[in-house]
């Protein structure tokens, strides 16, 4: 049973060897003499094929009941074979079925039978089967690989950060709270506050990877109420020196993808252009200009978020990746930076995808009493404050950093439809099973 090839490590040089393949059982066609079973693990379909003549009746015996999903080991030669899919098929001396799947599926994991995307997450374990689905999640792990490679390169320490907090950082989104012994805690929205005071702490350059959670009531096709969001914070750094970072994490992440999951990116049928450096930016004031032109935008002031309806519309006038700049102080959170020739600017960023915002950061503000002040012209009360507030009176650096979401970052890289398709398994405001 223990495996010695994958299916994409087999070749069809290796005609002769003896291999041990283990997997699910992807398909099964009888022709009588002739029986071919296409077995399927993570990598990909091996065909393996029965001449009844030629291979052991207990072998072919195996076939008898057999169900499709089975789980089997095979232990077979490989015979080049230029008409088979692969350049090889597997002549069987041993099949051991380690686990009889039952009928009928809740799911068909060959596609032939296409489902919606919640039928597809209720039976999400048997959905990720499914060579495209499982293809995306090969991506996943290789983009979060990338970023962490990266930002290692960029001289950036990875943290863990507490889940459970005291308070809230995002204002615009609700938190969940959680019985804490005899307190009222919650889950976190965003490792903000913790990355800031590793800066006092003097780590320097710092990530972190981890789940953030947002009640966020309604269903749309970008929200998730339990997201990944890839976090840096960086001392001695300007929100400029922030943005290369972030863009630069981008390319790499784009170009390791096409260099590594060049298998997986052809299954999607994805052609992934890598977006060039550096990114275009545009002042929130040019934005809202160009926003004005659309008429479904009549209402959109300055001042105001931008909505989804303008976030669409620039994007299509953009039609690249590109970063909104300058943005008004009042709608930007209470740790930004105001713009010292005019305090109602802040050094605040947003990175645009042309289809929805990835990645929120900003120069914070790191004198002390000016982020007391922060918080009070936003009705947030500094008690609460009190162990965050600590950590810019003892020497704190000035810094930058930004957030990053891993979902929307692949969702928009793989042109998914929906950013739960990004989840294993994803969790919304009726989901919270499986
Ligand atoms: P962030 O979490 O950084 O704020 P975002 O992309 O969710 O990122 P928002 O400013 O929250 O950005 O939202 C942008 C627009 O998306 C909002 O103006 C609103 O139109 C829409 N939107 C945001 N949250 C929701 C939601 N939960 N349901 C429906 N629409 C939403
Ligand atoms: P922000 O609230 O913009 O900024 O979040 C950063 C990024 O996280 C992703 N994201 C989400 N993805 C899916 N579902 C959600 N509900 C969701 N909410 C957020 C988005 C978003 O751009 N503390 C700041 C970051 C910083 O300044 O460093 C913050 O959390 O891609």
């Amino acid at each position: 049973m223990k495996r010695t090839h994958y299916s994409k490590d087999i070749k069809p040089e290796m005609n002769g060897d003896t291999v041990v393949i283990n997997g699910w059982v992807h398909e099964i066609r009888d022709f009588g003499g002739l029986a071919f079973l296409i077995v399927r693990d993570r990598e990909g379909l091996m065909q393996v094929t029965m001449p009844k003549k030629k291979v052991p009746k207990e072998v072919v015996d195996k076939l008898k009941g057999l169900s499709r999903e089975s789980v089997v080991s095979v232990t077979a030669a490989v015979k080049a074979e230029a008409k088979a899919p692969s350049g090889f098929e597997l002549i069987p001396s041993c099949i051991e079925v380690l686990s009889l799947a039952d009928s009928p599926l809740p799911l068909d994991p060959t596609g032939k039978v296409p489902a919606e995307l919640d039928t597809r997450l209720d039976a999400r374990f048997i959905d990720i089967r499914s060579p495209e689905v499982t293809a995306v999640f090969i991506i996943r792990s290789n983009m979060i690989k990338a970023v962490r490679d990266y930002l290692c390169s960029q001289g950036c320490l990875e943290i863990a950060t507490p889940k459970i907090v005291a308070t809230a950082t995002e204002g615009g989104t609700a938190l969940f709270p959680i019985s804490y012994f005899e307190r009222e805690a919650f889950l976190n929205q965003s490792p903000q506050l913790y990355k800031q005071m590793m800066m006092a702490a003097g780590m320097d350059r710092v990530y972190e990877i981890g789940p953030i959670f947002r009640a966020e009531e309604h269903a749309t096709r970008k929200h998730l109420n339990e997201a990944t969001s890839i976090d840096v914070e960086l001392s001695f750094a300007t929100h400029e020196d922030a943005m290369e970072l972030l863009e630069n994490t981008i390319a790499y992440v784009y170009q390791y993808v096409k260099d590594n999951c060049e298998k997986q990116l052809k299954l999607l049928n994805i052609d992934l252009q890598v977006p060039k450096t550096p990114f275009k930016r545009l002042k929130y004031k040019e934005a809202m200009d160009i926003i004005k032109n659309d008429p479904e935008c009549a209402e959109l002031d300055y001042g105001d978020d931008l909505t989804t309806q303008a976030e669409n519309y620039l994007g299509q006038a953009i039609g690249e990746h590109y970063f909104i700049v300058d943005w008004p102080t009042g709608i930007r959170a209470f740790y930004s930076q105001s713009c010292d020739s005019d305090p109602s600017v802040c050094k605040a960023f947003d990175l645009m995808h042309p289809r929805m915002e990835l990645s929120s950061g900003a120069q914070r503000e790191h004198r002390h009493d000016e982020l007391v002040m922060n918080l009070e012209a936003r009705d947030l009360n500094p008690e609460s404050f009190k162990f965050y507030l600590d950590a810019f009176r003892f020497g704190m650096p000035p810094h930058a950093g930004w957030g990053l979401g891993a979902e929307r970052l692949l969702q928009t890289m793989l042109n998914l439809n929906n950013v739960r398709e990004a989840v294993l398994f994803p969790r919304d405001r009726v989901r919270l099973t499986p």
